[in-house]
């Protein structure tokens, strides 16, 4: 089906909808979005590594406002970041985050495609209010149109506050995203289907489900190979080879427009599909696999070489006083090379805050620099005593280094 002349420009810029795009345009996920309302037997949300490519996976949970923070670092080093998306690492859908996060966005980057990706049960409720924020861009994960073959890819699916199973569950999962995708072609948005190639449950079923998401107005279809995770029920499936999937896709391809450069996502991807760049912006390094702490969001150009304390949460900004901080990011060179984390509840042990400033100080010994939003006179002295220069700063990170400290 023709998407509507007024979105032809955004499709021209949208690196998953259009082919020709991928290479040029670049996309954000947000992972503001951590609830789901079913469980795939293929979805493992617990392992979280920031070396793992797959969707579900997210190094980090952010709020919409972080969000946004994010989208301003990013947009300054991505500038042909073109699409703003959420797609998990829950449901979009089961998160009331996300449209919070949606209407924030379009007010602050109007020029931004929106896009999202769900499991389509909460779709039909949420349409009218998706579009009227923007959203133009929609994906429903559709394993199948039959519930007697779907009840098999899916354990439980939460609907009204009661936990279903089986027929059931596959039933009410399907009613939904049928209704929702409806809704969405309707209203002018563009969708695409994405479906999981499960073999042995639904390979032999895709063709059909092609079919019947054609006749509905879709303008893509992607088929995702499974990807086997550890601690699921589909474990011990077989993930199909790359020949298996191109037969399907090849099969399919004369009914619908097929998406074949897809990457399979984590929830937190930045970048060009297939140069995922968010381990380049996560605040911190959250696995503690040895992934190392992120290079992120800092340029290295002009930076005198020293070693800086920077009071901040967030990461994006010096957001802390010295005495009520809860971490540090240590910076070389520009770069984040370490975190130092300070035990905030300590006071209730009764241990005199003279103490509790030593300890940040002597956590700090072989930093030559503290930048901090506020500090009190006391351990502003101690600090400069040890030969520390100290710095208040409310700024951006990234600004604050961009220039040399004197
Ligand atoms: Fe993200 Fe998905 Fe939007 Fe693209 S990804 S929400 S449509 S902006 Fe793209 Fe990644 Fe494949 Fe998704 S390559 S997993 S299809
Ligand atoms: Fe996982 Fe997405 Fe399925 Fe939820 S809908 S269980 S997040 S794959």
């Amino acid at each position: 089906m023709q998407p509507p002349e007024s979105l032809m420009d955004s499709l021209r810029t949208h690196p998953c909808f259009n082919e020709d795009a991928h290479k040029s345009f670049a996309r954000m996920h947000l992972p503001v979005a951590p609830n789901c309302n079913i469980q795939c037997n293929y979805c493992n949300r617990k392992f979280d590594c920031c070396n793992e490519s797959r969707p579900g996976v997210t190094s980090e949970v952010l709020s919409p406002e972080e969000a946004m923070e994010k989208i301003a670092v990013v947009k300054e080093r991505i500038p042909n970041l073109s699409v703003i998306a959420i797609a998990g690492p829950g449901d979009p859908l089961a998160n009331e985050s996300t449209l919070r996060t949606i209407r924030l966005v379009k007010e602050g980057y109007p020029e931004m495609s929106l896009c999202i990706s769900t499991n389509g049960l909460r779709l039909p409720e949420y349409v009218d209010e998706l579009y009227s924020s923007g959203v133009r861009f929609v994906t429903v994960t559709m394993n199948g149109v039959d519930p007697e073959i779907t009840k098999e890819v899916y354990d439980s699916v939460i609907w009204n506050g009661k936990r279903y199973e089986g027929r059931e569950a596959a039933e009410i999962l399907l009613e939904n995203q049928l209704k929702g995708i409806d809704l969405c072609v309707k209203k002018g948005m563009i969708v695409k289907i994405n479906i999981v190639l499960i073999p042995g449950i639904n390979d032999d079923h895709i063709p059909e489900v092609v079919k019947k998401v054609k006749a509905m107005g879709v303008y893509i279809v992607n088929i995702l190979p499974l990807i086997p995770v550890e601690g699921t029920k589909f474990s011990h499936i077989e993930a199909p080879t790359s020949e298996e999937r191109k037969r399907l896709l090849d099969l399919c391809s004369s009914d619908i427009r097929m998406m074949r450069h897809c990457r399979q996502c984590r929830a937190d991807a930045i970048g060009l599909l297939g140069e995922d760049r968010s381990n380049e912006f996560i605040r911190s390094n959250p696995c503690g696999s040895g992934c190392g702490p992120s290079s992120n969001i800092i340029s290295s150009d002009n930076i005198v070489s020293n070693r800086m304390a920077i009071a901040s949460e967030s990461g994006i900004t010096v957001d802390s006083g010295f005495g009520n901080t809860k971490r540090f990011l240590i910076y070389e060179d520009g770069k984040v090379v370490d975190e130092v984390h300070i035990d905030t509840n300590c006071n209730t042990y009764g241990r005199p805050h003279s103490e509790h400033l030593k300890d940040i100080i002597s956590k700090l010994k072989d930093c030559d620099t503290v930048i901090v939003k506020e500090i009190g006179p006391a351990p502003s002295r101690m600090l400069e005593s040890e030969g520390k220069k100290v710095i208040i700063s409310d700024e951006r990170i990234e600004k604050l280094l961009q220039r040399p400290i004197e």
